[in-house]
């Protein structure tokens, strides 16, 4: 059966209210805000947002924050470690009674892709393993952003980073391939995973409306556009952020106990139109145009939907 949408059918049906304020130290045209702003729109203001050191270390620069809820700072490495420990402290204050339990409050971890891909895997998977109830919400800009834009395990192929540059060597900019993250959390076997993108507001607000019926682990891998890091005008964002989607190079899917489905199938546009955009892949074009690593790209991709749609 098509997958589809039950609680947020219409645009309209968004709430309004804006929980993630504006004014933030973010750069102009932030695909991850965007999709935090989104997401704290379903998930309300009875929040502690955990947050590992990354860009949206730059949201809440004391005594400012752009949240009504609470907000805690870990490294990088140890945000579901963070998140253990405050679940476990509402738990035993709700069971005490020194809390009320309509005081309770939703743990959602923040984490950039360097950080949910590479340094976090280790506590991410202790906490997946223990059942810990949390949303870990990965804003993916498939680098190490707030720190000059290094080379991530969620960094694509062909695209240049300030550690992996297009060299002689190197004509394609990265060679490795991007992490396949949400499988990895899947081999774990969490009630819910998603994929969402900021242009999809109806699929990524259903999403969350659907993860908060599971206890337990849950994962949004949110497609983040990045002007600063993947080199286009930040009016751009909208376009490229729907164009990875449009081209198949980011497929909208969830997986409930394990049962993938995809909520979005694309007309699949070449993935040229979103490379171009972008000048972290402006050496596959200029000087001369790298036909075999763009046609790379693209069979990849062409590979996962004939894989996932036969
Ligand atoms: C163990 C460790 N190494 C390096 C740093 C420095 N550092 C702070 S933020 C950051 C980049 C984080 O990248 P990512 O998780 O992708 O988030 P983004 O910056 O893209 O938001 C780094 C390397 C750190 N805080 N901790
Ligand atoms: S570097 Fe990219 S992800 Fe980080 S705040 Fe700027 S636009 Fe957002």
């Amino acid at each position: 059966m098509p997958w589809q949408r039950e609680t947020f059918k219409k645009i309209k049906q968004i709430p309004r209210e804006e929980h993630v304020l504006p004014g933030t130290s973010l750069c102009a045209g932030c695909g991850g805000l965007e999709a935090l702003r989104l997401a704290a729109k379903v998930l309300g203001d009875d929040v502690v947002y955990v947050n590992a050191a990354g860009c949206f270390t730059m949201l809440a620069a004391y005594p400012f924050t752009p949240f009504k809820g609470s907000w805690l700072y870990t490294t990088m490495g140890s945000a579901p470690a963070g998140a253990q420990g405050v679940r476990d402290a509402l738990d035993v204050l709700i069971a005490k009674g020194r809390l009320p339990q309509r005081d309770d409050l939703k743990v959602v971890v923040l984490g950039g892709d360097g950080s949910t891909y590479d340094m976090a895997l280790s506590s991410t998977s202790g906490a997946i393993y223990r059942g810990l109830d949390f949303y870990y919400f990965c804003y993916d800009n498939e680098a190490y952003g707030n720190t000059g834009v290094q080379l991530s395990a969620a960094t694509p192929y062909g695209a240049r980073t300030t550690t992996s540059p297009c060299s002689l060597q190197h004509p394609a900019g990265t060679i490795q391939e991007k992490k396949d993250i949400f499988e990895i959390w899947r081999a774990h076997k969490p009630p819910y995973i998603a994929t969402v993108a900021p242009r999809y507001p109806l699929d990524l607000a259903e999403k969350f409306a659907r993860a908060a019926t599971f206890t337990g682990p849950k994962l949004f891998l949110a497609l983040s556009a990045c002007p600063t890091g993947w080199l286009y005008d930040p009016g751009e964002t909208p376009e490229v952020a729907k164009l990875a989607v449009e081209t198949g190079l980011w497929p909208l899917k969830e997986a409930i106990n394990g049962a993938v489905t995809h909520t979005y199938l694309p007309k699949r546009k070449p993935v040229e139109e979103y490379l171009k955009l972008q000048g972290r892949f402006r050496h596959l074009f200029e000087p001369t145009k790298q036909e075999e690593a763009i046609r790379h790209i693209q069979e990849r991709v062409d590979a996962y939907w004939q894989r996932v749609t036969v």
